[in-house]
């Protein structure tokens, strides 16, 4: 059994040698279709989403910190759309809990396939991956649950049902962390708040083109809701103390308590 420090110390070593793949996915004219995260986006998420969300290695670091403030001993923590499990390597770095288990869970097996491959090379036994739908999955015992920009991929059918199933399987005191792209009812900062983001992304190196391309393949696959919408979704799922804990123009994340 490898010592607490030499996990941390790998889980460290994992998670800043993000893959350092460039992203060029869209840098040449596309024929339409939807995005998919097949072997292609696997092979260059690191860099695809560092350069895509503002504040996103912020969000990693600190769903860390907030893990290592809620874990519970003998507990359950599920990265729900873990793709590399950027979130569970965090988790496992920060939390002090002697007996925990992390299941980082995602339906891409090209996403699952890569994070096994970093969870060979980093001995961190607490984290399980698995290759599944979150909307079918059973969550149980929990302490914590992430939802990192996930929710948005997710049939909006489907998404009462998913928040619920996450209320009844936390403990009390327990946290969800839910990460989303956000839209606004008001027409001019929706469209604000848009711009600026493309701004940024010109500025992290997407060309216009990279940038409408990509526009027109997440059209329909992601789907922001409002954080109004959130909120509600939350609280009528049974969640009595929630709010922002992060924003960066059309990005938020929300923690809610049981
Ligand atoms: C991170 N959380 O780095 N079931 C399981 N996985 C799903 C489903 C589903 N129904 N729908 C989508 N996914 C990560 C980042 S990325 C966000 C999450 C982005 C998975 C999908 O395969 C992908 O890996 C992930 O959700 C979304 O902290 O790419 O913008």
């Amino acid at each position: 059994m490898l010592r607490r420090s030499s996990i941390s110390r790998e889980a460290t070593r994992i998670v800043s040698e993000f893959d350092q793949s460039k992203d060029q996915l869209f840098t040449v004219r596309r024929t339409a279709g939807d995005f998919v995260f097949d072997d292609s986006v696997a092979s260059v998420f690191d860099d695809m989403i560092s350069r895509s969300i503002p504040g996103y290695r912020t969000i990693i670091s600190m769903i860390g910190v907030m893990a290592k403030r809620h874990c519970q001993e003998g507990s359950a923590i599920y990265d729900l759309g873990c793709s590399l499990g950027n979130a569970s390597f965090s988790m496992a770095e920060q939390v002090n809990c002697q007996d925990y288990r992390i299941h980082a869970i995602d339906n891409s097996q090209a996403m699952i396939s890569r994070l096994q491959d970093r969870l060979r090379s980093s001995e961190t036994p607490q984290i399980v991956a698995k290759c599944a739908d979150i909307v079918d999955a059973e969550i149980f015992n929990a302490s914590i649950v992430v939802l990192n920009f996930t929710l948005q991929f997710v049939a909006k059918a489907s998404r009462d049902a998913l928040i619920k199933k996450v209320h009844e399987g936390l403990r009390p005191g327990g946290i969800l962390i839910i990460s989303e792209k956000i839209e606004f009812s008001d027409p001019d900062l929706n469209e604000l708040f848009t711009e600026l983001y493309y701004n940024f992304k010109q500025q992290m190196g997407y060309s216009k083109m990279e940038i409408a391309q990509k526009r027109t393949a997440l059209e329909n696959v992601l789907v922001p809701e409002t954080l109004d919408g959130h909120r509600q979704r939350l609280s009528a799922a049974g969640f009595s103390a929630l709010d922002v804990w992060f924003q960066c123009f059309n990005f938020a994340s929300l923690v809610a308590v049981k």
